[in-house]
Parts: structure tokens; C-alpha cells; sequence
């Protein structure tokens, strides 16, 4: 039999709260998996989900559009907003398009070496996150922060990076506000 050529078209419904139907639950980081991350985390709060990703399954090539939702839930660590990890794609010029579907929040920007730029994403924001920057997103609003991405298909993730190094910037609760801050934790590449 002569293989399949193309893939199957398809659709997905994204519903109002960020998830798919049929639903695609692909990943969900809960705070002692992101403890790295922030400055402390106290231990009397409660291990909650912080974030789920809901993606559409396609094969990781570069011929491919991986795409996904992602919902990142309200609440703050001390006095960071939660956040996402925060990643490199594993092969670094691969590009990204966010696009904001409900709540508020900050997309943290960051080159390897340490250049860094913020967007505000609310609904109908369309971000657009060049080959060579990580991205991370922060909730500083009181719902969910709900986005829609859409990546080069083999780009794959690269946490180590910013998981080893830290992100040069962070997102925090200030008296009047969300402020952007100089991260103290950030070591800047050696190269
Ligand atoms: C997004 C992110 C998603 C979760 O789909 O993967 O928001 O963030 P982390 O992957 O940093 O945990 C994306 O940028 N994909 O490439
Ligand atoms: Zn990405």
C-alpha cells in the first residue's frame, strides 16, 4: 500500500477556559515541580496545579505547526507572580506565535545573553517570539491567564538553560502593581 503522503486534516475546539475538546491534557506543573524557580517557596502552601498545557498532537518535524493551550492559574510566590518555567526552543531559531485568549499577564523575554523585553498579553494580544529568545509567561491578573501558541514543529524545549541560569528579569506583585525587577539569581552566560 503506497504511504500516507499528508497528514490528516483536523480541528480542535478550544473552549472558553483554555482547554480543548477533545480534551488533550498534555501537561501539568504543580508548585513542587517549579520550586527552582521561585526565590522560596513556603511550606505551608499548598502543592497546587499552576499550570496546565493542552496540545494538539502532530509529529515534531519541521514541516509542522506544533500548537497548544496554556492555562496558568492566578496566585503569587512570595512576592513573584506565577509563572511559567520558561524555555530556549532546543533548536534555537525556532520562532513562536502567542496569542492571548483571556486574563492578564506578562510574556518575560530573554536572549542568552541577557538582552530582555516584556509584552503585555491580555485577549487578543498576538505575540510574536523571535528564534533565540526564551519566553516565559507570568499572571498577574486574578484569572487565569489563558494563551493560544503556535511553534516550528521540531523546535523542542530547552528548560536547562534558564532552569541553571534563571531568567534576567522577574514579574513582581508590587504596592501599585505588577513591576518588572532585576532577577539577583540571574548568572549571565559565560560565553
Ligand atoms: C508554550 C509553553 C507553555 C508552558 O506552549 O510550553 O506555555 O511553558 P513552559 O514550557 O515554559 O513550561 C511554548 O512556549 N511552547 O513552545
Ligand atoms: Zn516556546
Amino acid at each position: 500500500m503506497e504511504a500516507k503522503r499528508w497528514l490528516e486534516p483536523f480541528s480542535t475546539d478550544v473552549q472558553a477556559d483554555g482547554t480543548l475538546t477533545p480534551e488533550r491534557l498534555t501537561g501539568e506543573q504543580r508548585l513542587s515541580h517549579l520550586r527552582a524557580i521561585y526565590e522560596a517557596v513556603p511550606e505551608s502552601m499548598p502543592d497546587q496545579v499552576v499550570y496546565r498545557v493542552y496540545s494538539m498532537p502532530v509529529p515534531e518535524r519541521a514541516s509542522e505547526l506544533q500548537t497548544c493551550t496554556t492555562v496558568l492559574e492566578p496566585g503569587t510566590v512570595g512576592r513573584e507572580y506565577f509563572m511559567t518555567k520558561g524555555h530556549f526552543h532546543a533548536v534555537r531559531d525556532r520562532s513562536e506565535v502567542y496569542l492571548g485568549l483571556s486574563g492578564e499577564g506578562l510574556l518575560l523575554l530573554a536572549t542568552e545573553e541577557g538582552d530582555h523585553r516584556v509584552i503585555e498579553m491580555s485577549k487578543g494580544t498576538v505575540a510574536y517570539v523571535p528564534g533565540g529568545w526564551a519566553h516565559r509567561s507570568a499572571n498577574t491578573g486574578s484569572d487565569p491567564l489563558v494563551f493560544f501558541a503556535a511553534y516550528v514543529g521540531d523546535a523542542g524545549h530547552d528548560y536547562a538553560t534558564v532552569l541553571e541560569r534563571g531568567f534576567p528579569i522577574l514579574a513582581v506583585m508590587g504596592d501599585d502593581g505588577p513591576r518588572i525587577v532585576e532577577n539577583p539569581r540571574y548568572r549571565v552566560s559565560a560565553a
